[in-house]
């Protein structure tokens, strides 16, 4: 039997269709209304939501019956969460992993902490696809797929840090500077799994073209570019031209962002996955 997929919502789902993953959904609160991060959940009306409310707004992580749902007739499972270091969906995949595995003797299942969200989950969903289809048992595509992390990275430069700071995400502080009129912050996903602000940008056009430079000096040398975008395909557009003259044999695909990705990440925002080495790690 195949190795099943899976992956909490926060990976945003792929219109890869060579992809085949069951997602495991988060919730998103808006004052009074609830938002399940599935295929039906319309984006649009998310945001509308979000730009009405005065009220607190917030998410859920999925909790250890969601992910068991999702593991349900398998035998091996190949898994991946958002950052445990900001959610506790890696939490509850690894106490459902241990529960499944009691429950069904002689069954397989591993979920790697990403460290990261949306499109660098991507890649290592695509690299584990990969894996399965090579023909690589269980226990080398674990092995292969923990050394492929340390080789993938994620930069961001948000609509803005409100959702984020509101919910303890960031640093008040840094959040206020991020909302200083045209000022876009650029950021990456840290090695700790948190967010680290990288820089101060006057505007969006020179936003993209920072986060042009810090893949530059990341030491990547092309390969995959999974860029996700809120309602910003322009954006998301000018960052993969930009890349693809750096790099023009790299394999570069826009998606959307879904709803965990979209509420954090706000209108216009960007999010890039690509391959580079992670510093000291
Ligand atoms: O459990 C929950 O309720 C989910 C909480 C998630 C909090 C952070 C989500 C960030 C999503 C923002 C840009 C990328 C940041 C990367 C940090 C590792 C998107």
């Amino acid at each position: 039997m195949r190795a099943k997929l899976v992956a909490d919502s926060a990976a945003n789902f792929s219109t890869d269709s060579t992809l085949e993953v069951t997602y495991v959904p988060l919730k998103i609160r808006v004052g009074k209304e609830e938002f399940t991060d599935d295929c039906k959940l319309e984006i649009p009306k998310l945001l509308a939501a979000m730009d009405a409310c005065r009220e607190t707004s917030g998410t859920a992580c999925p909790g250890i019956g969601d992910w068991l749902n999702a593991f349900e007739g398998s035998d091996e499972i190949l898994g991946i969460s958002i950052t445990g270091a900001l959610s506790g969906s890696y939490n509850s995949g690894i106490k459902a992993a241990e529960i499944y595995q009691k429950q069904n003797p002689g069954a397989k299942v591993f979920i790697l902490d990403s460290l990261s969200t949306g499109p660098e989950m991507q890649l290592i969903l695509e690299e584990y696809r990969d894996c399965i289809n090579a023909g690589m048992d269980f226990e080398s595509t674990v092995s292969h797929i923990k050394e492929y992390r340390n080789n993938t990275r994620l930069l961001f430069c948000l609509g803005s840090l409100k959702n984020l700071a509101k919910n303890g995400r960031v640093n008040p502080l840094l959040a206020k500077m991020g909302s200083i009129l045209g000022i876009r912050v650029v950021g990456q996903a840290s090695n700790k799994g948190t967010l680290e602000l990288l820089h101060k940008c006057h505007g969006e056009k020179n936003a993209i073209r920072q986060i042009v430079r810090s893949v530059i000096s990341s030491g990547c040398k092309g390969g995959k570019f999974r860029i996700s975008h809120t309602e910003n395909l322009p954006g998301a557009s000018a960052l993969a031209e930009q890349l693809f003259e750096i790099y023009p044999e790299s394999d570069i695909t826009v998606t959307e962002n879904r709803g965990l990705c979209s509420f954090y990440s706000e209108r216009k925002g960007l999010i890039l996955g690509y391959t580079a080495p992670r510093p000291n790690y």
